[in-house]
């Protein structure tokens, strides 16, 4: 189902028209009410009047993370705090927190892109979703909460962790939805079968999982040990929080809801616009908050973006799963190594539990050591040396062939990896750099 018909299939040039709309009135609203953007934009010397087109987008300032830190907490708004009505922090960061304050429309745009998505995943009206996302600050509960209200869709309000009474509550109320990030799913999974009862049993058909990188052989263990549907929601709280870009049923890459998130993707050392297709950093323009509007805001995140029609008849652009991000990226020995490559390399390997850490170490001598902790299951775990060696080998060797930097391998025995309820902390890096 599509929720929002008339503007979810416009024609690509309907689109092109209302984002250069909305862009010009974007532009001169920050213009007029943000302090910050008025110096920026007068400073760049291309003034709100001179915006004709979304293709002037580029000659318009970017905003950095940073930039949040240092008018940190209210500085970037464009409404006076009176006229907020919640604030969001970002999560995972160091320093000032990044915040993020959404207005009473703000909230409604949310509820209207987080309908979509859950639609676009494959939720009906009608539908039950259990929403194991935390609720707070971080954006996750909330988010899907205001979409799923929208659209009608019973909501159990669960937040992340009680993991037990998760199953128990699945079991007796059978939500047909089940949204909460990649790797909590799968420690649901796990918990539910330690409960004697067998995941692929449970009631949940459309898993909406998102707000930390995972890979298709992710989705592949996901599917099969939880017998659903798992779909890919992107989103970051300083835009809207999830929602801003999610799966159709297809699963061949995120609609990015356009008409009001203008993405354009660029190459992080230049700044320039990469030719469709090829992989760069995610920049959003927020084309009709009026909170905390961004301009041209720096993700981080590496995609890939196409405009090629979708055949589930959305015409909103679609950017790949995330890749990666500038700054999660490893450089080991000149080379830059991402989490979700060792991932991709540790699923090829049959036997091998979705577990694993990524620990990298300065050796005395200055040599980087990535040592991946690779847990695998008791039966495996109780082989002999000889068929443990083997296994470790063909670990080192698939990883080393996708990253191409050497690595040290460690087996650990079930359940030694701890588990997260929320966003899995994949790599410690004990290096001072
Ligand atoms: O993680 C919002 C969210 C909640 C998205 C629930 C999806 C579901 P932040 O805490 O601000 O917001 O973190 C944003 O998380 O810049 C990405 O690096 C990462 N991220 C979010 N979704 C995905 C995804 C929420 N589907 C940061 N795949 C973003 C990979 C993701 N990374």
């Amino acid at each position: 189902m599509i929720y929002n018909e008339k503007t979810e299939t416009q024609s690509l040039q309907d689109l092109k028209n209302l984002q250069s709309e909305r862009l010009r009135a974007l532009a001169g609203y920050v213009y007029k009410n943000s302090p910050v953007y008025k110096k920026r934009i007068d400073e760049n010397g291309f003034l709100p009047d001179s915006v004709k087109s979304i293709y002037d987008i580029t000659k318009l300032p970017f905003t950095e993370k940073d930039d949040l830190r240092d008018f940190y907490p209210f500085g970037l708004f464009s409404k006076e705090v009176k006229d907020i009505a919640e604030f969001h922090v970002s999560s995972g960061t160091t320093g000032n927190p990044v915040v993020s304050g959404y207005s009473k429309e703000d909230i409604d745009l949310w509820a209207e892109v987080s309908a979509r998505s859950i639609a676009a995943a494959g939720g009906l009206p009608g539908d039950i979703i259990q929403i194991a996302y935390g609720y707070g600050l971080f954006t996750g509960g909330l988010g899907l909460h205001y979409g799923a209200l929208k659209m009608g869709v019973a909501i159990m309000p669960m937040s992340s962790g009680q993991t037990k009474r998760q199953i128990k509550l699945m079991q007796d109320f059978k939500p047909r939805i089940l949204a909460c990030t990649p790797s909590f799913s799968l420690y649901m999974a796990e918990e539910a079968k330690e409960m004697g009862f067998d995941p692929r049993q449970s009631s949940w058909e459309v898993g909406i999982f998102g707000a930390e990188p995972w890979t298709e052989a992710l989705r592949g263990e996901i599917e099969n040990s939880l017998g659903l549907t798992a779909t890919d929601i992107y989103g970051l709280s300083e835009i809207i929080g999830p929602g801003v870009a999610q799966e159709c049923y297809l699963k061949k890459g995120l609609h990015i809801w356009s008409d009001v998130f203008y993405p354009e993707i660029i190459d992080p050392e230049t700044n320039m616009p990469v030719p469709e297709g090829e992989n760069g950093e995610l920049v959003i323009t927020t084309l009709t908050r009026t909170g905390m509007p961004l301009l041209r805001y720096r993700t981080r995140d590496i995609v890939s973006l196409t405009n090629e029609p979708c055949s589930c008849g959305r015409t909103a652009p679609r950017i790949s799963k995330i890749k990666g991000r500038t700054d999660d990226m490893i450089v080991v020995r000149g080379i830059n190594v991402f989490p979700t490559q060792i991932e991709y390399a540790l699923l090829q390997v049959e036997g091998i539990l979705p577990n694993y850490q990524i620990i990298v170490n300065r050796e005395a001598h200055g040599l980087d050591i990535i040592e991946v902790l690779v847990e695998i299951d008791e039966k495996a775990f109780s082989d002999q040396m000889k068929a443990l060696e083997a296994l470790r080998n063909k670990i080192k060797k698939s990883i080393e062939n996708t990253i191409l930097v050497g690595v040290n391998v460690k087996l650990v025995g079930p359940k030694t990896i701890a588990r997260s309820e929320g966003k899995a902390k994949r790599v410690i890096d004990n290096r001072k750099l």
